[in-house]
């Protein structure tokens, strides 16, 4: 079951850079983290139940910085909080929706993603999360 969009994820040049952006516009931003797996830096900007989510690349050749080179910065990703991340990968994968991992991967703060692949899904990419401690 698709629960809540759990974030919106910004690719930015640099979290200082992006962070000072949307401080202006009047969020306050919660914290911080290296997902090492993701090759991403990214740092979280509450809103109600859900987050903005700024996203830095570790290096160039990976997603966001593909993503940054083509587009510059702005809107990468949308995230549905699932209750199961493999049910509905399995789900998805059988309707014909391409997902982008075999098998669900480790995200940030300890929970478990699939991506869709945007030409299935509109031209968005969507993050499918299931969180450890459903936070
Ligand atoms: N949103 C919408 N469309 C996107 C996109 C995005 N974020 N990224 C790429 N695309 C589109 C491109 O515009 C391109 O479309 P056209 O063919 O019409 O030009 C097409 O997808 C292919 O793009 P590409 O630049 O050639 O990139 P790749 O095919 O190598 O990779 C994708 C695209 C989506 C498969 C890859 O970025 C991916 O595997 N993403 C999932 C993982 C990820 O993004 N991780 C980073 C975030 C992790 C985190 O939350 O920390």
């Amino acid at each position: 079951m698709i629960k809540r969009v759990h974030h919106i994820g910004i690719a930015v040049r640099t979290l200082d850079e992006g962070a000072e952006t949307w401080k202006r516009i009047g969020l306050l931003e919660e914290g911080r983290e290296d997902v090492v797996p993701a090759k991403t830096k990214i740092a979280m900007f509450p809103v109600g139940e859900s987050r903005v989510e700024l996203l830095e690349p570790m290096y160039e050749g990976t997603p966001v910085a593909k993503f940054l080179d083509k587009n510059g910065p702005g809107i990468h990703h949308l995230c549905f909080e699932v209750d199961d991340v493999d049910a509905e990968s399995e789900r998805l994968r059988a309707a014909g929706v391409r997902l982008l991992y075999e098998t669900p991967q480790p995200g940030a703060h300890g929970s478990r993603v699939m991506f869709l692949h945007p030409k299935d899904t509109g031209g968005v990419l969507i993050e499918l999360n299931e969180f450890a401690d459903h936070e």
